[in-house]
C-alpha cells in the first residue's frame, strides 16, 4: 500500500494537510485507493488488505485526530469490500483483510499503557467489521505486550459485534533474528498461539531469504495456518530513498518453495512488493491450492518478552523461583514497602541466575495497593528479566493487572473451588482474565470443604478442577498445572504427619489418570517450622520423592535445593523417615531429625560433608570434591596425588569421573545448574592447579583438526 500510494502524484490536500497519514485517504480519495486494490486482484490476489494500517490510537494520535479512528478504519474497509465484491466470483471468492499496524508506542517500553491501545484497537476493528472485512490482520508486531492488546481487542469486537471471523496476527522478524524488542520467535509463538489466533506468521523487516529459519520453526511448532509476506528485498539506500531489490520471480519463486517446505497458508509481499510481484507470486504457486500436511511438534509453554519455556521439562522439574515474593521474602517485602525497585528486580535476577525457569511474583500485602504494585512491578520484570512470570494472588484485580503489564504468556496462580464456582465465586473472577489472556494456570485442591487433605480428597477435587477448565474454559489439560497443597509436616501434631505422604500418593495418582495434566507444589511449605539448615534438607528430599512421584514443577527457592547425593547419610535417611513418616518402637524420626539439626547451621552442615570427604581414599576424595564443587583443601589433595601419578591421568581418571557424574545427576535432574556451576568452577581450578605438571606436548601430535 504504502510503495504504491508513493507512485501517485497526491498533494497536501489530500492528506488534509496530515502529511503522511495514509489513512485520510480513505475520506479524501478512495478513488486512489480502490485503484490500488484493483491492480493487486488483477494481479491475481486472492486477499486485499485495508489502508488501514495507522487507523489506530497512536498512529492518528500524532496528528491529534486519534477520534477519527472509527471513521477512516471503517472507510478503508469499505472501499476494499467493494472493490473485492467487483472481483469475487463463486469460484474464486475476493477477501478482505483488515489491516492492525502497531501504531507509534510500545507497552512493554511503558510508552503508552497496554489497555489504552487494546482499547483503540477495538474501536478500529468493530469499524473495520461493521465495513466488511473477512478477517483481522494484526501485522508488523514488534512488541509482544501490543501484539497481544490487538489480538486481546478482536477477540473482543467479535464478542461485542457477535460475530465470528478469524483473527491472523503476523511478527516482525529484525535481520537480527529477534524482534525489535528482543523477542525469539518461540517466545511469539508461545504467546500468540494461546490467544486463539487462526494464523500466525511474518511480515516486513526482510526478504524472504532471512524469514527461512523462523518460518522453518513455525512449521515444525504451530497448529495454527501459517502466513509469510515479506519485503522485497533488504532495502537499498540510493539517493532517490529506499529501494528494494527483490525481482517478482525471485520473490515468487522463494514463496512457492516455503508454501511446500514449510506448510504455509498465506503468502504475500509488504514494503516494496508491486502488482508484479503478486501476479508473479499468484501464477508460481499455481491453482492448486491445497495446504501441504505439516507434522508438528506442538509445546505447551509459557513466555517471557525473550524467550519460551516448556511448561514439561525433559529431565527436570520446572523451577519456579519462590523469592519473589512480598509474603515469602522478607528482603523482598521491605524492598518493596521502601520502593526500591531495582533491588525487588534484582532478587528476581538472582533467582534467574540461581537455575530458576519461572518466577513466582507475588505483592500481597495488607494495607498496600496491590494494583499499583503489581503493575509497576511486572512492567520492571517484563524488560529487566528473561524468565517467564507466575503471577501469584489472592486478588482478581492484581493479576489483571500483571496480566496487562507482562508481554508474554503467565501462569496464574492460583484457582480453587474454596467458594465453589458459582456466579461471583473468586474461580469465575479469575477464569475470564486466563482466558482471554491465554495464560496457563495452577489450580489448588481446595473445594467447599476446605484444603484437601487426603490424597482419595486431592485426587477428587482436582478431577472437578480439570473437568470444569477443560469442558467449561476450553482450557487444553497441558496448560493446566495441578497443585496437590504441601503442609507444615514437622509441627509435631499427630494428624499433620501424613501429610507429605497424603501429597506424593495424590500426585502419582493424578499423573496416572491425567498424564498431561501438569502438577506443582510449594515445597517449601513442607518445613514450616524447622531451622534454616533442616529446612534445606527436609525441602530437598521431600522434592526429589515428589519429582520421583511423578511432580513436573516446584515453587522453591533454587539455590537452596541440594541434590540428595549432597546431603549426608544420616541426614537423608532421617528426613526420608520422616517424610513417610516411618516410626517405630521408641523410633520417631520427627525427633531424630529435630536432634540431627539442634544448632547446625547451613555453614555446619558443609563441615560435616568435609569430615565425610577426608575420610575417603584420594582417588575417590578427588571425584567428590568436583561432585561436590568443594575446592577447600583441593590444592593438597592434588600434590598428594601427583607423587603417585602423571597429572594428566588425575585428571583424566580421577577429576572427570567427578564431571562424569555431575553431568549424569544434571541430565537426570537431580542436579540443578548453580550446582554444576560449582563443580566447573572447581574443575577449572583442579586443571590451574595442575597445568605446570602437564608435560607440554609435541606440537605436530597437537590439538588436530578442527572442522
Ligand atoms: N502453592 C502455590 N503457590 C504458593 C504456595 C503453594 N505460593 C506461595 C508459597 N506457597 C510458596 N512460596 C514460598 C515462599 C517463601 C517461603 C515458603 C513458600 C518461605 N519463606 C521464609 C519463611 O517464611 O520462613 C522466609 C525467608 C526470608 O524471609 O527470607 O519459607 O503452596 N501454588
Amino acid at each position: 500500500m504504502g510503495t504504491m500510494l508513493q507512485g501517485f502524484d497526491l498533494g497536501l490536500d489530500d492528506f488534509e494537510g496530515y502529511e503522511g497519514c495514509n489513512e485520510v485517504l480513505n475520506r479524501t480519495r478512495p478513488d486512489v485507493v480502490a485503484a490500488i486494490h484493483r491492480a493487486y486482484l488483477q494481479a491475481g490476489a486472492d486477499c486485499i488488505e485495508t489502508n488501514t494500517f495507522g487507523a489506530n490510537l497512536a498512529a492518528l494520535g500524532e496528528y491529534d485526530i486519534a477520534a477519527q479512528v472509527g471513521e477512516l478504519a471503517e472507510a478503508g474497509a469499505r472501499i476494499a469490500r467493494s472493490v473485492a465484491d467487483e472481483f469475487s466470483t463463486v469460484d474464486r471468492p475476493k477477501f478482505v483483510l483488515g489491516s492492525v499496524g502497531p501504531g507509534t508506542k510500545l507497552p512493554t517500553l511503558a510508552h503508552i499503557e497496554a489497555t489504552t491501545i487494546r482499547d483503540g484497537y477495538q474501536t478500529q476493528i468493530e469499524a473495520m467489521i461493521r465495513g466488511g472485512i473477512d478477517a483481522v490482520q494484526i501485522e508488523t508486531c514488534q512488541d509482544l505486550q501490543q501484539a497481544k492488546a490487538a489480538v486481546i481487542a478482536a477477540k473482543r469486537a467479535r464478542r461485542a459485534l457477535g460475530v465470528d471471523l478469524p483473527i491472523f496476527v503476523s511478527i516482525t522478524v529484525e535481520t537480527t533474528g529477534s524482534m525489535l524488542l528482543g523477542s525469539e520467535t518461540g517466545a511469539a509463538l508461545a504467546t500468540l498461539a494461546p490467544l486463539g489466533v487462526d494464523v500466525i506468521g511474518l511480515n516486513c523487516a526482510t526478504g524472504p531469504a532471512e524469514m527461512a529459519e523462523h518460518l522453518r520453526y513455525l512449521s515444525r511448532h504451530a497448529r495454527v495456518g501459517l502466513s509469510a509476506m515479506p519485503n522485497a528485498g533488504l532495502p537499498e539506500l540510493t539517493p532517490d530513498g529506499a529501494r528494494y531489490p527483490l525481482q517478482p520471480a525471485e520473490l515468487a519463486s522463494a514463496l512457492s518453495e516455503y508454501v511446500v517446505n514449510f506448510g504455509l497458508s498465506l503468502v504475500g509481499g509488504c514494503c516494496g512488493t508491486t502488482p508484479e510481484h503478486i501476479r508473479a507470486l499468484a501464477l508460481a504457486i499455481g491453482a492448486d491450492r491445497r495446504v501441504p500436511v505439516r507434522r508438528t511438534e506442538v509445546t505447551n509453554s509459557v513466555a517471557s518478552l525473550y524467550s519460551d519455556v516448556a511448561l514439561k521439562q525433559d529431565t527436570s522439574y520446572l523451577a519456579i523461583g519462590e523469592r519473589t515474593n512480598a509474603n515469602g521474602s522478607k528482603a523482598f517485602r521491605e524492598a518493596m514497602l521502601e520502593g526500591r525497585w531495582d533491588d525487588c528486580v534484582q532478587i528476581g535476577r538472582d533467582q534467574s541466575r540461581s537455575g530458576a525457569h519461572v518466577l513466582d511474583l507475588c505483592i500481597d500485602y495488607v494495607g498496600r495497593d496491590g494494583v499499583a504494585d503489581m503493575a509497576e512491578l511486572a512492567q520492571r520484570f517484563a524488560g529487566a528479566v528473561t524468565l517467564p512470570v507466575m503471577l501469584d494472588s489472592t486478588e482478581p484485580e492484581v493479576i489483571e493487572a500483571g496480566l496487562n503489564h507482562l508481554p508474554g504468556r503467565a501462569i496464574i496462580n492460583s484457582v480453587n473451588f474454596e467458594d465453589g464456582d458459582g456466579p461471583g465465586s473468586r474461580f469465575q473472577r479469575v477464569m475470564p482474565l486466563v482466558a482471554e489472556h491465554g495464560a496457563a494456570v495452577v489450580a489448588l485442591t481446595i473445594d467447599e470443604q476446605g484444603q484437601a487433605r487426603t490424597a482419595e480428597w486431592k485426587v477428587q477435587v482436582a478431577q472437578r478442577l480439570i473437568d470444569t477448565l477443560v469442558n467449561q474454559w476450553g482450557m487444553d489439560e497441558g496448560d493446566i498445572l495441578v497443585d496437590c497443597l504441601t503442609f507444615p509436616i514437622a509441627t509435631g501434631q499427630e494428624e499433620t504427619r501424613r501429610d507429605g505422604i497424603a501429597t506424593l500418593e495424590a500426585i502419582r495418582l493424578l499423573k496416572a489418570a491425567h498424564p498431561r495434566v501438569l502438577t506443582t507444589l510449594g515445597v517449601s511449605n513442607i518445613s514450616f517450622g524447622l531451622n534454616p539448615a533442616a529446612r534445606v534438607v527436609l525441602n530437598s528430599v521431600f522434592l526429589d520423592e515428589c519429582v520421583k512421584a511423578g511432580l513436573d514443577s516446584a515453587i522453591v527457592s533454587v539455590a537452596k535445593i541440594m541434590p540428595v547425593d549432597r546431603i549426608p547419610e544420616e541426614r537423608y535417611r532421617v528426613a526420608l523417615d520422616l517424610v513417610y513418616d516411618r516410626r517405630s518402637g521408641d523410633y520417631d524420626p520427627l525427633s531424630s531429625f529435630l536432634e540431627l539439626f539442634e544448632g547446625v547451621t547451613a555453614s555446619s552442615l558443609r563441615e560435616q560433608r568435609e569430615a565425610e570427604l577426608v575420610s575417603l581414599p584420594l582417588a575417590e576424595r578427588l571425584s567428590r570434591r568436583i561432585i561436590d564443587g568443594n575446592d577447600k583443601g583441593l590444592d593438597a589433595d592434588l600434590d598428594e596425588a601427583l607423587s603417585d601419578k602423571p597429572a594428566l591421568d588425575i585428571i583424566n581418571e580421577d577429576l572427570l569421573a567427578g564431571m562424569k557424574t555431575v553431568g549424569e545427576l544434571f541430565g537426570s535432574g537431580k542436579m540443578q545448574l548453580p550446582f554444576v556451576l560449582q563443580s566447573a568452577e572447581t574443575m577449572k581450578k583442579a586443571v590451574a592447579h595442575l597445568e605446570p605438571h602437564i608435560d607440554s606436548v609435541d606440537a605436530g601430535a597437537g590439538k588436530g583438526t578442527l572442522v
